[in-house]
């Protein structure tokens, strides 16, 4: 018998993951603690079987059937299995509802649920971020009414009542400057509003309701005469007829996903609040879409390693298994010091947002909570694909075979760096949200976040890079050019050394109990260097693109 490579086994994800189960046991209160842990164990056994089906069945897409035998409009779409399983595994164990069960804990169990979810789900993950957002806007914009005819569904635990909702602004105009909105709303005799006009990547269009940008008739142009509208999809069980779906999207990853080119021919919307500066009431939804991204991108750089180590312990080359091998256990051991720092650092967001939400944080925290979101975003989103794309190097030519699961990993996490804001967008964003001193924030956050830390190396890095970058700042901050064309690089520093700075606390805490792999993952990734700073030369820029 010619000899046959044994398969990658996925590790139960919630038991075998030291960086979340220590996450847990530090930030959490026993009680709650305890509370967490049937949940999270059960999304651990779904994300197993999850993987097992994908492995022994055929991949699905959603079809989209527009016309009956008849000629009659339907629209309808098949979702794959773990779509229609989505609305149960999401009520059963709370996914939403966790997030707004109104304690400062709240959003970090919601987000541990999300985490072990997302693959599993195949980025079900994404129509229940728009749904979180939009429960989270719809509560920011105090309209009375409004939560309480869609919180109950929004975070429902009972799949017959629960609703999903969309976030629809891109437009064929484009996905960063919406200001470019052309979607109009019009007010009927009756004075209910509706919408008319294209939104070019909706996804969740099989949900219940959304939140749209439009320009209602006769407002000016820009962003700021935009607004924000709600919408509902469904008359019982058929989809309104103002609401035409023309398309699906063909795409390079989340296929499972029915990402839809629609047409609003009249659908009636209500507004959120005052009938302009929807971006501005749009905002809370994007800061909560960009935490769960941050949250996903890690998901994704979990299982990539999960995968990649398992396999080094299954496949022998020149005499010995790949982990024996120094070079490859070297790759190995960056890719987990990276995860580390970033999983550190998206789940800070998680932690802070909680305590902001519940008027539990000081506005220190707050102004650190509104820089770190973009900054999670951008970084672990470029993170996500260096990873996975190092994974499947991992197994050579087999992370090159679509029916070993592998390809679709990098496939999929090519999106965390381009929906919610692409890294430049999120680079400018942290731009956007220096405004006060969230700088001086971070450098006092990062200081307690490093107390108890005997790295002193990890420190002084942290503490001279930032430095670094508040110079940076002072130097380029005057000439709006300069200062956007190195934002990317600026963006990178902080992210790094937030990242650092968290990992430190919690290689402090994790080193008093035993566990050393925080503290080396701590080394290894300051190791590294933390400064990514450029210096913004355009008039270099100018002639390499002249
Ligand atoms: C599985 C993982 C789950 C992930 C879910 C994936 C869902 C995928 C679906 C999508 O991809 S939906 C499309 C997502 N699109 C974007 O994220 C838009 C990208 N563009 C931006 O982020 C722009 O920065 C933005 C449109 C928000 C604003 O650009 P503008 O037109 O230049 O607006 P401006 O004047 O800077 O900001 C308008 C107001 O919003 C300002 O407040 P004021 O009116 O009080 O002055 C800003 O301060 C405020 N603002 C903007 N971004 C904010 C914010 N406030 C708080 N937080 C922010 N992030």
């Amino acid at each position: 018998m010619a000899f046959l490579q044994e398969a990658p086994q996925l590790a139960h994800p919630y038991r075998s993951d030291r960086q979340l189960l220590s996450l847990l046991d530090r930030a959490l209160p026993a009680a709650r603690r305890a509370a967490l842990d049937a949940d999270l164990d059960a999304l651990g056994d779904y994300a197993v079987m999850a993987w097992r089906r994908a492995g022994t069945s055929t991949r699905r897409k959603p079809v989209l059937t527009q016309w009956d035998a008849w000629g009659q409009r339907v629209d309808r779409i098949e979702l794959t299995t773990a779509w229609q399983e989505g609305p149960h595994i999401t009520t059963r164990h709370a996914v939403l509802a966790a997030g707004h069960a109104g304690h400062p804990h709240a959003r970090l169990e919601e987000f541990a649920r999300v985490y072990l979810y997302h693959l599993a789900s195949e980025f079900y993950t994404c129509p229940l971020a728009m749904t979180d957002g939009a429960a989270t806007a719809i509560k920011a914009s105090g309209n009375a009414e409004l939560i309480g005819r869609v919180l109950p569904h929004f975070l429902s635990r009972d799949p017959a009542t629960f609703w999903l909702s969309g976030q629809w602004m891109t437009e064929t105009t484009g996905g960063s400057d919406v200001g470019h909105t052309e979607t109009t709303a019009r007010q009927d005799a009756d004075g209910q509003w509706r919408l008319h006009g294209r939104k070019w990547f909706s996804s969740a269009v099989v949900g219940e309701a959304a939140l749209a940008l439009a320009r209602p008739e006769g407002a000016g142009n820009g962003t700021g005469a935009l607004a924000l509208f709600y919408v509902e999809t469904m008359d019982g069980d058929r989809r309104k007829p103002e609401l035409v779906i023309d398309r699906l999207k063909d795409k390079l990853g989340t296929q499972e996903l029915p990402t839809a080119e629609i047409h609003l021919d009249g659908l009636p919307a209500w507004p959120l609040g005052e009938l302009a500066h929807g971006v501005r009431q749009v905002a809370p939804m994007l800061n909560v879409t960009r935490s769960w991204n941050a949250i996903c991108a890690v998901a994704s750089m979990a299982r990539a390693i999960s995968l990649a180590r398992d396999f080094a312990t299954r496949r022998q080359a020149f005499g010995h298994p790949l982990i024996e091998q120094p070079l490859h256990a070297q790759t190995l051991a960056d890719m987990q010091a990276q995860f580390e720092a970033a999983f550190a650092l998206a789940f800070e967001v998680a932690y802070l947002l909680g305590r902001v939400e519940q008027g539990e944080a000081s506005p220190e925290e707050a102004s650190v909570l509104r820089l770190l979101t973009p900054l999670a975003k951008l970084w672990t989103g470029k993170l996500a694909v260096k990873i996975c794309s190092e994974a499947l190097e991992c197994f050579g030519g087999a992370g090159y075979i679509e029916d070993t699961g592998l390809p679709q990993l990098l496939r999929d996490a090519q999106v965390y760096a381009i929906w919610e804001g692409t890294t430049n967008v999120l680079s400018l964003d942290s731009l956007r949200a220096l405004a006060g001193d969230s700088l001086g924030a971070l450098r006092g956050a990062s200081i307690r976040w490093l107390e108890g830390n005997d790295d002193m190396h990890a420190g002084s890095a942290v503490r001279q890079t930032l430095d670094a970058a508040a110079r940076w700042l002072d130097q380029h901050g005057g000439e709006r050019d300069r200062l956007e064309a190195g934002a990317r690089g600026f963006a990178f520093t902080l992210a790094r050394c937030a990242a650092a700075a968290l990992l430190a606390r919690q290689a402090a805490w994790s080193t008093r109990r035993g566990d050393r792999r925080p503290a080396a993952a701590l080394q290894r990734f300051v190791g590294r260097g933390l400064d990514r700073l450029v210096a913004p030369d355009t008039g270099n820029t100018a002639i390499l693109l002249g």
